[in-house]
């Protein structure tokens, strides 16, 4: 067990925006109140859960937004980032909830960031189709229009690239398509409907708009040649293709003939300037030439088959999921971005970063987070324009295809009581944050 060191946390510039993150399908329950997605589809496969359960109570936050509210203002964080969960906008008074957990956040004192679609895309429609990235814009503008007057910053998608790689093209979350490099399209269309959800939310007058992508760095497994290609080719398809055409407006060579025809066309929609850039950081990947076997990504199984095989990093810590717990590759990642984008790179956010372990008095979680803080603010001393901070996750809640046996949460949840504890870093980060304004 390693403690966090005892030096202050270095600080960081006044108005820096200090947040915890959640999403919907992973807290809210409430699925009787909500048209299915494809979540509710997948989860009912068998085989597809870890421990076989769904999110249909989840944290059942719906019933307990008012709980939850407090337990921010006593974090004392200056923003939440939630998600709108399109399926529950597209019931009749489903935004209702949104509108009074806005209020409630107002009245706390915590400043809303609404992030208008993570992963559970209303059952019927498929990113794979365009018309879903047309659909997505509508359903943007009539959240802006109910939430737009409070709302001043804004999120449109979630990793992108970790929906398309596990939810089409290894299957392993929803929709549970195995279309390996023919997941492309799908890739494509939520970009065009990020850029159209940009459009949309300008055209309400909407306040500040970013996204949250996943971004870390690929690190070669040797220096060899066929290694250093490979952990290339995955920097291309993790990273550079969902940020390259948001920052630079076009697709990094190499991917053309992988995506749908007309897609050079969308570019200057997909690339409308942002306000922000969101990054979400867990971990760094090693990467190196493919070994025609299959390989273990963070507990998804890579097939055989494809230019690049994902390799164990060592002499690292790891989390309870097994990812290594490397706070100077959130340096790395930075100061790399900002070589790569140079002044097209808009000030940055980290919209997620957190780690899942067991237990109440969480000091590995205390000493993850309380590393990768430092590193964000080395980042921030070697020139990259950093605003924000937000920890993944207020509550333990369901993971996605590892159901509740991984726990992210600052605040522990009984999932028997749906009790709410807050937990050792709870109060760590609630004193970084007193120290920080202090
Ligand atoms: C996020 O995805 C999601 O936005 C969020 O909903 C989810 O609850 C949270 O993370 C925790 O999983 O190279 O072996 O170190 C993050 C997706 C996929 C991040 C794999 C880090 C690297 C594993 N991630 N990953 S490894």
């Amino acid at each position: 067990r390693r403690m966090a060191t005892t030096n202050p946390i270095p600080r960081f510039p006044a108005g820096f925006l200090w947040g915890v993150s959640t999403s919907a399908h992973q807290i809210e329950g409430a699925a009787d109140a909500r048209e299915p997605s494809v979540w509710d589809a997948f989860t009912a496969e068998p085989g597809r859960v870890r421990d076989g359960s769904t999110a249909a109570v989840a944290c059942d936050h719906v019933h307990r937004h008012r709980e939850d509210v407090a337990l921010l203002a006593g974090l004392g964080v200056d923003a939440y980032r939630f998600s709108v969960s399109w399926p529950r906008v597209r019931t009749p008074g489903g935004l209702d909830f949104y509108d009074r957990l806005v209020d409630d956040l107002c009245a706390a004192g915590v400043r809303p960031v609404p992030t208008l679609f993570h992963w559970d895309l209303p059952a019927g429609l498929d990113w794979l189709e365009r018309s879903t990235a047309e659909r997505f814009a509508e359903y943007v503008g009539e959240v802006a229009g109910r939430l737009g007057d409070r709302v001043t910053k804004w999120i449109t998608l979630n990793e992108p690239a970790e929906h398309t790689l596990l939810g089409h093209a290894l299957g392993v979350h929803a929709p549970g398509r195995e279309l390996l490099f023919d997941a492309l399209p799908a890739a494509h269309h939520q970009l065009l409907a990020h850029g159209l959800a940009v459009r949309a939310l300008r055209a309400s007058g909407a306040g500040d708009i970013g996204i949250a992508n996943s971004h870390g760095p690929t690190w070669p497994a040797s220096p060899d040649r066929a290694d250093v290609e490979a952990a290339g080719f995955y920097d291309l398809l993790l990273n550079r293709l969902f940020a390259d055409p948001l920052l630079l407006g076009r697709y990094p060579e190499g991917v053309d003939e992988l995506l749908p025809g007309d897609a050079g066309a969308d570019l200057e929609v997909i690339a409308e300037p942002l306000d922000w850039y969101g990054v979400n950081y867990y971990a760094p990947t090693r990467v190196g030439a493919p070994r025609g076997t299959e390989t273990d990504f963070g507990g998804v199984r890579m097939p055989a088959g494809l230019p690049f095989s994902v390799r164990e990093i060592e002499g690292y810590p790891v989390t309870d999921f097994g990812w290594p717990v490397v706070p100077g590759a959130l340096t790395e990642l930075l100061t790399d971005f900002r070589a790569r984008y140079g002044d097209r790179l808009p000030p940055v956010v980290i919209t997620e970063n957190g780690c899942s372990y067991e237990g109440l008095d969480d000091q590995d979680r205390i000493a993850y987070l309380d590393g990768h803080v430092r590193a964000l603010h080395r980042a921030l001393e070697a020139g990259v324009d950093v605003r924000g901070y937000f920890v993944w996750s207020l509550l333990d809640n369901f993971e996605w295809a590892e159901g509740y046996t991984r726990r992210f949460g600052l605040v522990h949840v009984d999932f028997e009581t749906l009790r709410r504890t807050p937990k050792a870093s709870y109060g760590w980060f609630r004193e970084v944050l007193r120290a920080q304004r202090g």
